[in-house]
């Protein structure tokens, strides 16, 4: 628990939790060290913070924030109310950045408060995406509400203050309601920020911020455009250089940026010239992991000042590499025509690569997805590839046409991890979908696959010690956990008495005897493939001719290739991509290299109307003829 401030008179207490959620056996997911400071914790503690110092309740009550990501620290309700109530009983309990899985957990970190007359109020992607997206409030939410807990949807940055003082009044309302309403972000005084203690919970010293929000593109199962908008909004190269100078102080100098799609922040190339005067003018190492979208070579000088800023990982939704699957989810800014030159072009500058992989479009079954993955092994220099679930998130386009559809979905949150699969489709059973998600993981990360990742990595310059604890993370996870990378850490901490409401407290001998048993059978799992990396690596740095490796993979593009590689091949989808493409750049003033969606209707604030801007046309749609597709379901 983060405590700025500490008092025993009368104190306004804002307590912010991050929550986490329920593994399959209804326990709450908690480490002793989980992967990462949440950036919806650190944007939220920030501006409460703010709101602290500029006394937004006047000079004689001040304001307490505390701040608990419940991934790594127990929630103990009783000591909240305690709290609360040796302050003069003032208070509010904010849970923050809830994600739809989050959001059963959230409602049962609320029950106890409630009863004690806590006000508590539920904000994040699920309440937001659900409110901007469906007619009606859904039913788990209309049961929050019903329980007396306040929901905020929209973004607080222009917001917090009077969520503060309706609290402190006593008069929370049961929604506030902002989505038509968000913020420019080049202006804000409080960004995002996490104090060391904090960070220190997590893996790696690493932290997060957002540089920007939102995106330009349209896939269908996407909530980012529905929440936070189409249009960049983003932070001045000020407002960067003060998040990283801060968390430099305090001796942080990894970072996450948030942004689902770095490259579409308008503001990139300013925010890196800052990032690259930083490291090369004074001094200061900081090291980064972005987002970005397939085109994201095409941008002039992208990867190579990616590279500069200190850019050590990329993270690529790749989604799939069948273009019909593509197509189906309106995610047409991918062509598997770009996908071998863009990660070549991350290796030529030797970033790290991890592509995020869905399973379940409409034309994937069992085998297909195996044969994907076979190529993909093949055929694309590749580091890490992780799976998902494709699932109807509340807030995206596919969870709405679903809802409109009456089709079934899945009515337990918890579920809609990415993991599980809640929804049907048309040519897997539910179990055959189930199986085919936990097998990718294994076909990919076999023992002979880590050996040729390290192999590539090696001879493009990558430092394999360092990739290596990461292929250790991405290819452990699933099989050893059962928990995504995503939402692993180190030291699984169980709590008997912390169980999802409805289910019964076990005893204790039998709970803490196969807790015990779960852990010793882990190590064991995770001191075999740790060994077997080791081996690899060691084998890899002992072979002279390593340097000099090649394969289908590395070899670098030439028009010949969409006659032999299998991408190219497979199937009819991919030989009219091909052709689709060739006929684009035979097209006379066809130009390679696309725009980082630098239109020019900014308003003052950075956000135009709601955000939603739905006129703002996919940059690159004029390079390609096929009509828009409709909204395309999983099943
Ligand atoms: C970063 C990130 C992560 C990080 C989190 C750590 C970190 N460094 O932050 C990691 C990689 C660990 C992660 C993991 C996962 N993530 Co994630 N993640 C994100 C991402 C890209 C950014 C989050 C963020 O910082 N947003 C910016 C903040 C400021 O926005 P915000 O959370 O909405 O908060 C604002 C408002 O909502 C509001 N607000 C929020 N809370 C409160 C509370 C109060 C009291 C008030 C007044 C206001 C308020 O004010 C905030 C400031 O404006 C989002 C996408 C996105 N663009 O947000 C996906 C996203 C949140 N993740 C998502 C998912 C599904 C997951 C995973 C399940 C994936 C997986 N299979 O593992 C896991 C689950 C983790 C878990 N349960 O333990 C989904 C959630 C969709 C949904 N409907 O639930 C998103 C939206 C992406 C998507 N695919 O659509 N994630
Ligand atoms: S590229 Fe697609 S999935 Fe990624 S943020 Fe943009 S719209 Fe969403």
């Amino acid at each position: 628990m983060l405590d700025t401030k500490r008092g025993t008179t009368r104190r306004f207490q804002l307590i912010l939790i991050k929550p986490s959620h329920y593994d399959a056996d209804g326990y709450v997911v908690q480490w002793l060290r989980s992967t990462m400071p949440s950036n919806s914790l650190a944007a939220v503690f920030s501006l409460a913070n703010g709101a602290a110092e500029r006394r937004v309740l006047g000079p004689d009550l001040p304001i307490d924030v505390i701040a608990i990501d419940e991934t790594n620290t127990h929630v103990v309700p009783k000591k909240l109310i305690r709290r609360i109530a040796a302050h003069g009983g003032l208070g509010l309990v904010g849970i923050v950045g809830v994600q739809s899985n989050e959001f059963p957990r959230a409602v049962d970190i609320a029950r106890p408060l409630r009863a004690a007359g806590i006000q508590v109020m539920i904000g994040g992607f699920h309440v937001s995406g659900c409110l901007s997206m469906l007619q009606e409030i859904p039913e788990d939410i209309r049961q929050a509400q019903a329980l007396g807990i306040s929901i905020f949807a929209g973004e607080a940055e222009e917001h917090i203050g009077e969520v503060i003082e309706d609290a402190a009044r006593g008069r929370l309302k049961p929604l506030y309601n902002y989505m038509k309403d968000l913020p420019g972000l080049g202006n804000i005084a409080s960004p995002p920020f996490l104090p060391y203690d904090f960070v220190q919970r997590t893996v790696g010293n690493v932290t997060s911020f957002d540089a920007g929000r939102g995106c330009p593109f349209q896939c269908s199962f996407c909530t980012i455009i529905n929440v936070q908008g189409r249009k960049s909004r983003y932070r001045t190269p000020d407002s960067v250089e003060h998040i990283l100078r801060m968390n430099w102080a305090q001796g942080v100098k990894r970072f996450f940026i948030t942004d689902d799609n770095f490259a579409r922040n308008k503001d990139w190339e300013a925010i890196y010239d800052r990032i690259i005067k930083l490291r090369e003018e004074d001094g200061m190492d900081v090291r980064f992991m972005i987002q970005v979208d397939t085109l994201c070579h095409r941008i002039p000088n992208f990867i190579e000042k990616s590279r500069r800023a200190g850019v050590t990982r990329v993270f690529i939704g790749l989604e799939n590499i069948n273009p019909a699957n593509l197509i189906a989810a309106k995610k047409r800014q991918n062509k598997i025509t770009e996908y071998r030159k863009m990660l070549l072009e991350w290796k030529r500058y030797g970033i790290m690569t991890f592509a995020g992989y869905i399973l379940g479009f409409p034309n994937d079954t069992p085998e297909s997805i195996r044969h994907d993955l076979d190529i993909i092994k093949k055929e694309l220099p590749l580091d890490m590839l992780e799976f998902f679930v494709l699932t109807p998130l509340p807030g995206s386009e596919d969870h709405k046409v679903l809802a409109e559809k009456g089709v079934w979905m899945d009515p337990d949150m918890n579920k809609y991890e990415l993991e599980h699969v809640v929804t049907a489709h048309a040519k897997m059973s539910k179990d055959e979908w189930q199986e085919a998600y936990r097998t990718a993981w294994g076909i990919f990360y076999t023992e002979e696959h880590l050996e040729t990742v390290l192999r590539r990595a090696y001879a493009c310059g990558i430092n394999i010690r360092s990739l290596m604890p990461v292929l250790f993370w991405f290819s452990s996870a699933v099989p050893v956990e059962n928990l995504h990378p995503l939402q692993w850490g180190i030291f699984r901490i169980k709590r008997r008495t912390d169980r999802r409401s409805g289910l019964p407290l076990e005893s204790p001998i039998p709970f803490y005897a196969r807790y015990a048993a779960e852990m010793s059978r882990k190590a064991l799992a995770l001191a075999k493939r740790w060994r077997m990396l080791k081996a690899i690596v060691r084998k890899i740095e002992a072979d002279p001719n390593a340097k000099a490796y090649m394969d289908g993979a590395l070899t670098p593009v030439a028009e010949e290739d969409s006659e032999h590689m299998e991408i190219y091949t497979q199937n009819e989808a991919a030989r009219t991509a091909v052709e689709r493409e060739r006929r684009v750049a035979a097209k006379p003033g066809h130009q390679p290299h696309a725009h980082a969606g630098n239109d020019n209707r900014q308003t003052a604030n950075g956000h135009e109307g709601n955000g939603h801007d739905d006129a703002h046309h996919d940059h690159h749609a004029h390079e390609h003829e096929e009509p828009r597709p409709e909204a395309s379901p999983p099943a």
